[in-house]
């Protein structure tokens, strides 16, 4: 009988023992707690220094995890194993989660530094009435060239990329839309066009592309053309703008024939646990001064108009990265183009990168 007790209270110990392990485990892992907020972002997207200041002044923990497309993301989302508090997708990402029931509708009440947007970025077709997001960066899709490496010449179209003079020197940021809407654009196509005949011209075009193509890359491609490892890049111009504080050899354009105009905004999932301190983490990032901060330190645009004082002249004044939107009348915002034909943008973009050199 002793023994039996014995036997009992070693697996009630056992057991006890793993449950808290598994606890402390999701924690670190991201899945939430009452003490954390958990943030889901994309890579270098965010100063360090403001998520120590909402720990402090909040005495929430934040978890941090980054992604690099907004398809791993919502994978991730969908699949439900590990759950965020917040997160940051794109345009029509945003209506792909809301249309598949994955996002939480926001207490605007609890987000009072949201009259701080410039208007222009409320509203929008991607969630109207802002409902499910509220604005984070914007930007645009553009190339960044070096123009001592090319010798003085000066590039203004996706098709100058063709030009045989640059092979092994372009760079391309790895994203299935940014690199499938560069072909269309290139073609005289919408980078919205679901007609499967242009899809299909478009990877073919990218073929041709790929002796100028020296590597597909994430995050790094800022470092590597800090550094001149290559003379182009097709970028986001958040990202263009911290290469050129890097490296004034290069430059920043949105070509002629047409790009991605898009915005990056803050959700929160429906699988959410701190719904009160996504919030809280929500309005910290919309208030003015630590917008201005953390568009300063990452690169990328706010769209938080009373931030833009608190930043230097010279970048909130910079046509590049502040353009007015009334003029560029080319640019477009992906469009959620439903699951089927963005399955098939996938499809032809890892077809397009599996004959990578
Ligand atoms: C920053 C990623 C920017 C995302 N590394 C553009 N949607």
């Amino acid at each position: 009988m002793k023994r039996l007790v014995q036997g009992f209270a070693a697996i009630f110990i056992a057991a006890f023992a793993l449950m808290f392990m598994t606890q402390q485990l999701n924690e670190a892992e991201g899945y939430g707690g009452d003490k954390t907020v958990s943030v889901y972002n994309w890579g270098d997207y965010i100063d360090p220094a403001l998520i120590r200041k909402f720990e402090k002044e909040t005495g929430w923990k934040v978890i941090y995890e980054t992604f690099d497309s907004n398809e791993a993301m919502m994978a991730k989302i969908a699949q439900g194993g590990a759950t965020f508090d917040v997160a940051v997708p794109s345009d029509y990402a945003i209506s792909k989660m809301i249309e598949e029931n994955l996002l939480l509708p926001l207490d605007h009440n609890k987000l009072p530094n949201l009259k701080y947007i410039e208007p222009r970025f409320l509203d929008l077709s991607f969630d109207p009435h802002n409902r499910y997001s509220v604005p984070y960066f914007w930007g645009t899709v553009g190339i960044v060239y070096n123009r001592e490496m090319l010798g003085g010449k000066t590039i203004t179209d996706w098709n100058d990329l063709w030009d045989p003079s640059l092979r092994n020197q372009i760079l391309l940021v790895d994203g299935a839309r940014e690199v499938m809407g560069m072909a269309l654009n290139s073609l005289g196509y919408s980078l919205n066009d679901t007609n499967k005949h242009h899809l299909r011209e478009a990877k073919q075009k990218l073929d041709r592309l790929m002796p100028n193509v020296k590597a597909i890359v994430g995050d790094e491609i800022k470092l590597l053309l800090v550094n001149e490892e290559a003379a182009i890049g097709v970028v986001w111009s958040g990202d263009a703008a911290e290469i050129i504080a890097e490296n004034d050899k290069l430059d920043y354009v949105v070509p002629e024939e047409g790009s991605n105009l898009w915005f990056d905004n803050m959700v929160i999932p429906k699988t959410a646990k701190n719904i009160e301190g996504a919030h809280a983490f929500i309005n910290f990032m919309l208030d003015p001064k630590h917008a201005a901060q953390n568009a300063e330190y990452v690169g990328y645009s706010t769209p938080n108009k009373a931030a833009l004082r608190y930043l230097p002249k010279d970048i909130a004044n910079d046509q590049r990265f502040y353009p007015d939107l009334d003029s560029v009348g080319r640019l477009e915002v992906y469009e959620n183009l439903g699951k089927r034909m963005l399955a098939y943008y996938n499809e032809l973009f890892l077809e397009f990168k599996m004959h990578q050199k």
